[in-house]
C-alpha cells in the first residue's frame, strides 16, 4: 500500500497525554478545566480508536493481498461489555494511560467506569460471540462478526421491594466512541410482496422477488484488536432505517407523525434486543430482525468477494460463515436466492458453494427453544425464501429416502415443515442441512445432539456433527478482572504464562508450595473486599472478607436450578438456629441475574432469594454466619469484580439441560472450587481440575431422562428429607412473605407436585455436597491446594484454543502471517 497504515508507536507519556489532550479539544469541543469522567472517556477512546483502526486497516489489506480466506461470524447477539480496558490490554498501553490520565488531572478507574456496559446480548451465547471475536483477533484470524446494532440492549434490572423492574438501557445516549460509520456499506433489505416466475415453476429456477417494502440497512464498524496487538478484526453492526426517512408532502401538509411513520416502523427492526433467552418469543418482529442482518452481512460478503475480483464458484475457499445458533439460518436461503436469482447460478452448484460456507453451532436441546416460524408468517414476509426452503427440503427428503430414509414417520421428522402443530419452519433442520459442519458445545451436549434432536439427522449425515467445546478468553477474564492473581502467575511462571495457557499446568507442581498459598490468599482477600464495599455501597449490607463467598450467577431460569440454592440456604439457616454453637462455617451465598419479563417463575424465584435475603440478614442469632445477597443488574462489568472473588462457583443446572456453560470456566480459572452437577462443561472441567478438587453431587443426564420417562414424584423426595420439607414448608407458610403466605405458593405448587427440573430429587446429594465444601473450607491447606489445581488446570478453556478448533475441523483457515 502507497500510505503507510500503522500509526508510530507512542514513545511516552507527554506523546500519548497530548494525543487525548487533542481528542478532547478538537474533536469533542471540552475545555480541559471543566470535563467530566465520562468526556475524559470519550477523547482516550477516540485516541486508542485511532491505533486500532490503523491496525484493521492493515490487517485487512494483508488479508486481501495475502488472498486468505475470511471468517464471517453470524450472530443476534454480541454481549461486549465494556471496551476500553480490553483495548488498552491488548495495546499494552495501560500504565502508559493511568500515567498520561495523571498528568491531565483525571482519576483512571473513574474515567474507567465512564464507559456504558454494552450489553447487545442476552448471556452466554452473546458473550461466547464476544469472547470468539477477541480471539480470532488474537490468533490473526481474518474474521468479521456480524450482528444488530440495538439502540437498547438488555434492559437495566432493578429491584423494588424484592421485585425485578426491567428499565430501558440507553448504552448509545452519550454516542459511542469506538464505533465508525460505514455509509458506503449500507444496504437495502426487502420484506413482504410477491415473487415472479421467470423459468418453470419448481422453484429452482431464476425468479425476482418485488419486496412490498424496504429497510436500510445502515453500517456501523467496531474495531476489535487482538493481544499484543498482533492483529486487529471488526465487529459490523447494521442499524435499521427507513430508505426515505421523511415524507416532505405529509410534513408540508401538517402531518408530522405520517411523515416519519416509515422511519418508525424500519428503525423499530434495530430498537431492541429480545431479552428471552431459551424461549422463542415466535413474533414478526423477531424474524425481521433475524432476516434483516442475515441479509445485509451476505449482501456485504458476497460484494467483497466479487470486489476482490473472484468468481462465486470460488465462495468456499474465501468465505467460511458461521451461524452462532439458528437465529441467522434464514442466511442460507437468502445465499441461496442471491445466487440462483441474482447471478444466475445453477441451483445445484448455488448449493454446493451454500453448504461449503456455512456451518451451525447448535447452543440448546430444550425443544422449546429450537425455533420454528409459521409458515403463512414466512410466505407473506419472505415469499421467494419460502419457495427455495421448499425446493431445499424436496431435495433433501429425497435424498434422504435414497438413503433408505423412506418411512413417513423419518420423512416426517427429516422434514424441514412441522406438521405436527400448525405448518412451522424447522429452523434448525434449514441450518442442519445448509451446513458442511454442526457443532455442540460440550462433549456431553454434543452427544446429546446426535442421540436426541438431531439423531435422525445425524444417521443420515454422520460426519456432520463435531464438538467444539465453548472456550474463554483469558485476557478479559483473568488478566483484566484478577490483575492481582494475574501479577502473581507472571512472579510465579515467568511471561510464557501470558502467551500461551498451558504454561498454567505449571502450577500443578506448586500446589502444596506454602509461599504460592499465602500471597493467593492474599490477593483473593483483596478481591473478597473489593466486593464486600460494592455489596456495602448498593446494598448496604456488611459482609465478612473472611467468610466462604458462595456465588451463583447467570441468567434466571428453571433449569439453572438458582430454587436449589436458595432453598439450601434456607435449610442451612433453619439448622444454624437450631444449633448456632455447632461450629458453623462463616458463609455469604451472593446471586445475581437477570429473568426475561414474560417469565413470572423466574421473577419469583429473584423475589423469594431477596425475600429470604432480608428475613436471614437481619436474624441476629445467625447474622455473623450467613449471609444471603441479591445484587441488582448483573453484567460483564458486575461479572468482572464478583468472579474473581468468588470462593465457590455454583453451577448446578439439572443434568442434560445446560448446554456448556462458561461462566463455570471464569470462576474455576480464578481459583474458585466449584460445586456442580454432570452437565455441559462441568464434565470437562473436572477432567481437567481432577475429581478430587470439584465437588459434584446429583442425578447425571441418563439418570434423569430415566426419572422422567418412569414419572417419578416429588412427594417422595420430599417426604425422605426432613430438610427439604422444612424449607419447603417454611416458604409455603410465609415466613419470608409475612401477612401473604400465598405469595410463593407457584414455586411451593411446583415443587410439590411436578419439579419439571428435579429439584427436590437433588436436593440431599446438594446439600450433602454442601457440608463437603464446609469441610474442607476448614482444612485451609487442602482448600488452597484445591484451588491452585483449578487454576492449574483451566488451559483448554481458552478461547482460543476453541477458536483453534473451529478454524482447523471446521473453517480450514489458518491465522495471518506477518
Ligand atoms: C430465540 C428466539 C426469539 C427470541 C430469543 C431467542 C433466544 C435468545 C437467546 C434464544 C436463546 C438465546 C440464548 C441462548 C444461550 O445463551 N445459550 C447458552 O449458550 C452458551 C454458549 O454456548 C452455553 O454455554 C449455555 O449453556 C447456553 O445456555
Amino acid at each position: 500500500p502507497a500510505v503507510p497504515l500503522a500509526l508510530a508507536p507512542i514513545r511516552s507519556v507527554a506523546d500519548w497525554r497530548d494525543a487525548i489532550l487533542a481528542k478532547l479539544v478538537y474533536a469533542l469541543g471540552r475545555d480541559q478545566r471543566t470535563a467530566s469522567d465520562r468526556d475524559w472517556f470519550e477523547a482516550l477512546a477516540l485516541a486508542l480508536r485511532d491505533r486500532v483502526v490503523a491496525h484493521a486497516l492493515d490487517s485487512d489489506d494483508l488479508t486481501r493481498v495475502a488472498g486468505h480466506k475470511r471468517v464471517y461470524y453470524l450472530s443476534l447477539e454480541f454481549l461486549v461489555g465494556r471496551l476500553l480496558v480490553d483495548t488498552l490490554t491488548n495495546l499494552d498501553m495501560t500504565g502508559l494511560t493511568r500515567a498520561a490520565l495523571g498528568e491531565l488531572g483525571a482519576d483512571f478507574e473513574r474515567v474507567r467506569a465512564a464507559e456504558p456496559d454494552a450489553a447487545l446480548g442476552n448471556g452466554g451465547l452473546g458473550r461466547l460471540a464476544a469472547c470468539f471475536m477477541e480471539s480470532a483477533a488474537s490468533l490473526a484470524i481474518p474474521t468479521c462478526g456480524y450482528g444488530i446494532r440495538y439502540e437498547n440492549g438488555l434492559f437495566r434490572q432493578e429491584i423494588r421491594n424484592g421485585v425485578q423492574v426491567e428499565l430501558p438501557e440507553d448504552w448509545l445516549a452519550a454516542g459511542n466512541p469506538w464505533e465508525i460509520r460505514r455509509p458506503e456499506r449500507d444496504c437495502d433489505i426487502g420484506f413482504g410482496g410477491h415473487v415472479e416466475q421467470v423459468g418453470d415453476d419448481d422453484g429452482a429456477t431464476r425468479c425476482v422477488w418485488h419486496p412490498a417494502e424496504l429497510v436500510r440497512a445502515v453500517a456501523h464498524d467496531t474495531p476489535v484488536i487482538g493481544w499484543r496487538a498482533r492483529h486487529a478484526n471488526r465487529l459490523r453492526l447494521w442499524s435499521a432505517r427507513a430508505v426515505a426517512p421523511l415524507r416532505l408532502d405529509a410534513f408540508n401538509a401538517g402531518d408530522y407523525l405520517g411523515a416519519v411513520a416509515d422511519d418508525v416502523r424500519a428503525r423499530s427492526v434495530s430498537r431492541v434486543l429480545y431479552p428471552s433467552d431459551t424461549t422463542p418469543a415466535g413474533q414478526e418482529l423477531r424474524l425481521r430482525q433475524e432476516y434483516f442482518f442475515s441479509a445485509a452481512s451476505l449482501h456485504d460478503i458476497l460484494r467483497r468477494h466479487l470486489a476482490e475480483g473472484y468468481d462465486l464458484s470460488r465462495l468456499p475457499d474465501m468465505a467460511a460463515i458461521q451461524l452462532n445458533d439458528t437465529h441467522p439460518a434464514i442466511a442460507i436461503a437468502e445465499m441461496m436466492r442471491l445466487l440462483v436469482d441474482r447471478h444466475g447460478t445453477a441451483w445445484n452448484e448455488a448449493w454446493r458453494i451454500t453448504c461449503g460456507c456455512f456451518s451451525y453451532t447448535n447452543h440448546t436441546l430444550l425443544p422449546e427453544a429450537l425455533e420454528t416460524w409459521p409458515v403463512a408468517l414466512m410466505e407473506r414476509l419472505l415469499p421467494r425464501h419460502m419457495q427455495i426452503i421448499y425446493r431445499l427440503n424436496a431435495d433433501h427428503l429425497e435424498a434422504a429416502r435414497a438413503k433408505g430414509a423412506a418411512s413417513d414417520s423419518l420423512q416426517a421428522s427429516l422434514s424441514m415443515i412441522d406438521e405436527t402443530q400448525g405448518r412451522r419452519v424447522r429452523m434448525g433442520t434449514l441450518a442442519f442441512v445448509g451446513s458442511h459442519r454442526v457443532n455442540g458445545v460440550s462433549a456431553l451436549h454434543t452427544g446429546l445432539m446426535r442421540e436426541t434432536v438431531f439423531h435422525d439427522l445425524h444417521v443420515l449425515h454422520p460426519d456432520r456433527i463435531t464438538n467444539v467445546t465453548n472456550g474463554i478468553t483469558f485476557r478479559r477474564w483473568l488478566f483484566e478482572a484478577n490483575p492481582r492473581l494475574t501479577g502473581l502467575l507472571v512472579d510465579v511462571l515467568g511471561d510464557a504464562v501470558l502467551d500461551d495457557p498451558s504454561v498454567l499446568a505449571g502450577l500443578r507442581g506448586l500446589a502444596g508450595d506454602p509461599g504460592l498459598r499465602a500471597r493467593l490468599i492474599a490477593c483473593r482477600r483483596a478481591n473478597k473486599v473489593a466486593l464486600s464495599n460494592l455489596v456495602g455501597e448498593q446494598l448496604g449490607i456488611g459482609l465478612d472478607p473472611d467468610a466462604l463467598f458462595d456465588v451463583h450467577v447467570k441468567r434466571l431460569h428453571e433449569y439453572k436450578r438458582q430454587l436449589l440454592n436458595i432453598l439450601e440456604a434456607v435449610s442451612l439457616w433453619q439448622a444454624i438456629r437450631a444449633r448456632p454453637a455447632a461450629g458453623w462455617v462463616p458463609r455469604v451465598k451472593i446471586f445475581a441475574g437477570k429473568a426475561a419479563a414474560s417469565y413470572a417463575q423466574a421473577r419469583l424465584i429473584i423475589r423469594l432469594i431477596n425475600d429470604v435475603a432480608s428475613v436471614i440478614n437481619n436474624d441476629p442469632v445467625t447474622s455473623d454466619l450467613l449471609k444471603v445477597v441479591f445484587l441488582p443488574n448483573f453484567n460483564v462489568s458486575l461479572a468482572e469484580i464478583i468472579i474473581p472473588a468468588a470462593d465457590l462457583s455454583e453451577q448446578i443446572s439439572t443434568a442434560g439441560m445446560e448446554a456448556s456453560g462458561t461462566g463455570n470456566m471464569k470462576f474455576a480459572l480464578n481459583g474458585a472450587l466449584t460445586i456442580g452437577t454432570l452437565d455441559g462443561a462441568n464434565i470437562e472441567i473436572r477432567d481437567h481440575v481432577g475429581a478430587d478438587n470439584i465437588f459434584i453431587f446429583g442425578l447425571t443426564a441418563a439418570e434423569v431422562a430415566v426419572r422422567r420417562l418412569d414419572g417419578w414424584h416429588p412427594e417422595c423426595s420430599i417426604v425422605a428429607s426432613p430438610a427439604l420439607a422444612g424449607a419447603i414448608e417454611a416458604i409455603g407458610r410465609g415466613t419470608f412473605s409475612p401477612g401473604e403466605d400465598t405469595r410463593f405458593a407457584p414455586i411451593v405448587d411446583e415443587l410439590r407436585r411436578t419439579d419439571r427440573f428435579l429439584v427436590t430429587a437433588d436436593f440431599d446429594s446438594y446439600a450433602e455436597a454442601q457440608r463437603r465444601v464446609a469441610a474442607l473450607w476448614r482444612d485451609r491447606d487442602a482448600w488452597w491446594r484445591a484451588a491452585v489445581l483449578n487454576t492449574a488446570g483451566m488451559g483448554p478453556f481458552s478461547s482460543d484454543r476453541a477458536i483453534g478448533e473451529y478454524a482447523e475441523k471446521i473453517w480450514h483457515v489458518t491465522g495471518l502471517e506477518r
